[in-house]
């Protein structure tokens, strides 16, 4: 299925009302107007400096010379104009600034929207607006398509990640990730959505781990937790695994604790429910099991074009779920000096029946 560009176009013309252009700056968003298959960090998604959407009329990309001739080729926006600092290449001006205060004193506009601060001088009015946010965060048919495709990829490095753990005492931490990230390149993945993450013992107690050179002991729980980019969308998915397959009473009984908050926040994730009420859902579970201390972060947040992006789905949120506003689902149970439990799940909410579209497997044995 197609991006359909020209919808997103649209739905930020109807926002713009009495302005005269809307600036997008920010790299998730100058991805979501110009160029949504190729992942951030690589050209042109990150290269791409403004695109600027008229009130009427087509949207202008600008670019750095370097870009040029990719952005022609990949980026959905036909009008691209370039910056050098070199007198020799033909460009629109010296800097991505002055190119975009030229283009908008092309198309007549003075007044105009940002997704971010820029610095336009005088000549210009402009106001902050994050309508962007909105419209990512609930994703269309061929956004889901492309996150399942992302999904499909972690799920597998899950389950490869799975026999690897089990059977991995004496395995480092790094040698543990560079398995799990090698198996997923030769899946055909075009990068991974963040470093992964392998947090074993007693470093599984850091909700957000740096992998070391620890070595893998029998009975560590260790947390796996990464994602891919595929198409341009992410997942992000995490398990945690038991070296040597048996976890000892203790550890089985918070994983059980972990399951079931996972399952009472996806079961919250209903329209009309709040970011709020899905996180309060698995943390009031997890409080009253007597672990309220070590649930140290947010339920979940959502992703797509990049791997956090609005809402966030925590105790203070206050946004209302609507359907497919694709988010995690990750609570998790932090035992300093001992180690941690989280299961992470992308969940796609639809009407009162919430879709989980990650199926790497979570049951213990
Ligand atoms: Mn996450």
């Amino acid at each position: 299925m197609k991006i359909n560009y020209e919808r997103r176009w649209s739905q930020i013309q109807e926002k713009i009302g009495k302005n005269d252009a809307f600036i997008s700056a920010l790299p998730g968003n100058t991805r979501y107007l110009a160029n949504s298959e190729s992942p951030p960090g690589s050209p042109p998604g990150s290269t791409m400096n403004y695109v600027v959407i008229p009130q009427s009329g087509e949207p202008i990309a600008i670019t750095s010379s370097l870009e040029e001739h990719r952005c022609r080729h990949e980026s959905s926006v036909e009008e691209i104009r370039c910056w050098t600092s070199y007198p020799e290449i033909k460009s629109d001006g010296k800097s991505a600034l002055d190119v975009l205060k030229a283009t908008l004193s092309d198309i007549r506009a003075k007044k105009v929207l940002a997704d971010s601060k820029i610095s336009l001088g005088r000549s210009f009015n402009i106001s902050l607006d994050s309508s962007l946010n909105d419209l990512r965060s609930i994703k269309m048919p061929e956004e889901v398509e492309r996150i399942k495709k992302a999904v499909k990829q972690s799920d597998l490095g899950q389950a490869f990640a799975h026999s690897l753990v089990e059977s991995g005492e004496g395995l480092s931490e790094k040698e543990v990730r560079a398995e799990i990230d090698y198996y997923m390149a030769r899946q055909g993945i075009q990068e991974n959505s963040f470093s992964t993450i392998v947090a074993s013992g007693p470093n599984a107690a850091h909700s957000h781990h740096s992998n070391t050179d620890r070595k893998l002991k029998v009975g560590d729980p260790v947390i796996c937790d990464f994602g891919v980019f595929w198409d341009g969308y992410c997942s992000d998915i995490t398990r945690t695994y038991f070296v040597g397959g048996k976890p000892s009473d203790e550890w089985r009984e918070i994983y059980q604790i972990v399951m079931q908050a996972n399952e009472k926040s996806t079961e919250a994730l209903v329209e009309s429910s709040t970011g709020h009420l899905v996180d309060k859902a698995g943390r009031d579970f997890i409080s009253k099991k007597g672990f309220g201390a070590n649930f140290v972060h947010g339920t979940g947040h959502g992703f797509g074009l990049e791997i956090h992006e609005y809402p966030s789905i925590t105790y203070k949120s206050k946004v209302k779920i609507k359907n497919s506003m694709a988010v995690t689902i990750e609570p998790g149970i932090y035992i300093p000096g001992k180690g941690g439990i989280r299961i992470e799940d992308d969940v796609l909410p639809k009407g009162d029946k919430p879709i989980v579209l990650t199926k790497a497997k979570k049951e213990l044995y």
